[in-house]
């Protein structure tokens, strides 16, 4: 069983891209798990297969050890790690042919805590990638651009498995401004070109000096457009996810 994890910033449309990606998997006839790995969220746009919420209650850890929201999240992280094993049983029992596991919201509890990759480790030994969802309106701005580039190879370091590069919400912005930012992200001249246009002084500087040391590394950023509200850009992520889970197959055996 094929495993996606979606990861991003907060807010940066995990949870709708989650519900956009399997219901198109869905009318496309392929059989599709969906996993809620975020303990803290109270509304989510599709229904879980497996919800991590039946495992951890975020508000009787909080009332159980006197904690705040925060502090709950990260023991509720940790819990979740520890009941992996029956998460995987629950999982293989749908025994569906891709499964689409949707992170918390606050993306360091699930990247920068211990318990993230474990679970990523042990969740499946079969092929898996990651997803990792750059917002398009905060990425207009070459500096927060440059910015999710660095949690992104960050995230990357944390992992080391396929991540597939996506431009979240293009539905919010105009077509140019979406086309300009994927050419960023196939060349980093133009990229480079943005910065010392609209940039200046030490965040000029900085972003530049960023850029080519995230470049060095040799990590690829291609963005793929979509949007999770007109489903533009899901049959290339759906190729693209084929191509690294099952070496072009169809997840359908
Ligand atoms: N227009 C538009 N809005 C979107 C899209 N994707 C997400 N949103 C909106 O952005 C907000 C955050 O989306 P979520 O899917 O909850 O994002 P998330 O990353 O799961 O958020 P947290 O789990 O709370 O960190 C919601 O109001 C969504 O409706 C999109 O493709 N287009
Ligand atoms: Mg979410």
């Amino acid at each position: 069983m094929p495993v996606t994890f979606i990861i991003g910033t907060a807010g940066s449309g995990k949870s709708l891209f989650t519900a956009a990606l399997s219901e198109w998997l869905k009318m496309s006839k392929q059989d599709v798990a969906v996993v809620n790995l975020d303990p803290g969220v109270l509304k989510l746009p599709y229904s879980p297969d497996v919800d991590v919420r039946n495992y951890v209650d975020v508000g009787d850890l909080m009332e159980k050890y006197s904690l705040g929201p925060n502090g709950a999240l990260i023991l509720a992280a940790d819990l979740i790690a520890d009941q992996v094993e029956k998460i995987t049983r629950d999982i293989q029992e749908i025994n569906a042919d891709m499964v689409l596991v949707d992170t918390p919201g606050q993306m360091e509890l699930f990247a920068f805590r211990a318990s993230g990759p474990y679970i990523v480790e042990e969740l499946t030994k079969e092929p898996k990638a990651l997803i990792y969802l750059f917002d398009a309106v905060f990425s207009i701005n070459p500096l927060n651009y440059v910015s999710n580039m660095f949690l992104s190879a960050a995230v990357y370091n944390r992992f080391f498995q396929p991540q597939v590069h996506l431009l979240s919400k293009c539905d919010l912005i105009p077509t140019e401004q979406v086309k300009r930012i994927a050419d960023w992200s196939a060349d980093p001249r133009a990229l480079e070109d943005a910065i010392d246009q609209e940039l200046e002084g030490t965040k000029r500087l900085f972003s530049r000096n960023m850029m080519r040391a995230i470049n060095q590394l040799g990590l690829k950023f291609l963005l793929m457009p979509i949007s999770a509200k007109t489903n533009q850009g899901l049959t290339n992520v759906n190729s693209t996810l084929e191509r690294i889970l099952t070496g072009g197959e169809k997840y359908t055996t």
